[in-house]
């Protein structure tokens, strides 16, 4: 079975875990699913396999959170066959903004399949938050919502049944190198320094429920002021953990999206566990952001399916 799962961005972002096994939040996050940013994958069970097979992006590996992934969907569904999993992640440019989301949601729907399963989006939900957390919210199309809730059951994420659809994310390409820290450790750094961590618990919730009105609205000043402000908040956080995440180029693009506002163009950006910065905008905004900033290389996305057999 092939599948294809397309990357998802938070709006309010989902950073730090009261449960590390069972990859469960402390607070819930907001994704908008894009299209032209995704991941095929092929995953076939076989009993002449004496070990899963493991090929990501043409190169045989021994993937050892794909490995565990397996063996969890094996142990759940009482299955004792090893399995072929070939991935391949598809961005408009180099890799780099290659994203566990849409590789984790992706091999859990052909995985799921094969077996001949038909899951809801819900059982979904959560198999493909054990693989990888915001991979939850990479099922569904458009804006996703993943209720952090209190056990493996309630923790997963669901649609937002709202179209809007000038809404656009523009990525503008930093780096496209491997990052240095994983968002894993990252996060468990970041839980750590308790004061501020608390704050940010507090303070996504409020974002959240500040967002959904926006969005509800099909405000981008409020959708695009609040998603920033959440993801600076995230990367202070992230920042008092001795991890840095942005690059001085991070921080100009930053800069010059402020001064592009206050020309009265609708941008805000928001920037996840690298330093690639990805800007808030509507459709009618979309030509004037993307010629200011031709030093970058630019992926203009809006929004994408979720997951689906190919
Ligand atoms: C997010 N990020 O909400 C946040 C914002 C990065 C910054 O989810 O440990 O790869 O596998 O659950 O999902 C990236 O973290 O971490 C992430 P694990 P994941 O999109």
């Amino acid at each position: 079975m092939k599948a294809l799962a397309n990357v998802n961005f938070a709006l309010i972002k989902y950073w730090g875990k009261k449960d590390e096994a069972l990859k469960i939040p402390y607070q819930s996050s907001l994704s908008f699913t894009v299209n032209n940013l995704y991941t095929e994958a092929e995953v076939v069970f076989d009993e002449n396999l004496l070990e899963d097979e493991i090929i990501i992006n043409d190169r045989k590996v021994k993937d050892q959170r794909v490995i565990e992934h397996l063996n969890y969907i094996r142990d759940k569904f009482k299955v004792k066959l090893f399995a072929y999993v070939k991935t391949k992640n598809f961005v408009a440019t180099a890799a780099g903004l290659a994203s566990s989301a849409s590789a984790f949601a992706a091999i859990t729907y052909a995985a799921t399949k094969a077996l001949g399963l038909e899951l809801t989006n819900e059982e979904l939900s959560i198999i493909a938050r054990r693989g990888s957390g915001s991979a939850s919210r990479s099922i569904y199309g458009g804006f996703a919502i993943w209720n952090h809730g209190n056990n493996d059951e309630t923790s997963y994420a669901e649609k937002l049944n709202i179209e809007w659809d000038d809404f656009r994310i523009v990525v503008c390409l930093v780096d496209t190198n491997e990052k240095k820290h994983s968002s894993t450790i990252a996060m468990q750094k970041s839980v750590l320094n308790k004061p501020l961590y608390e704050k940010w618990v507090r303070q996504s919730k409020i974002d959240l429920e500040n967002i959904l009105v926006g969005i509800k609205e099909k405000d981008i000043k409020k959708v695009g002021s609040i998603a920033e402000e959440n993801a600076l908040r995230m990367h202070k956080l992230i920042e008092s953990t001795g991890i840095n995440y942005l690059n001085e180029k991070s921080f100009d693009i930053i800069e010059r999206v402020k001064q592009l506002r206050k020309n009265g163009i609708n941008a805000y950006v928001t920037m996840d566990a690298g330093p690639n910065v990805k800007i808030i905008t509507l459709k009618e905004d979309v030509e004037k952001i993307v010629s200011e900033f031709t030093d970058f290389e630019t992926i203009t996305c809006s929004k994408g399916e979720g997951v689906k057999l190919i």
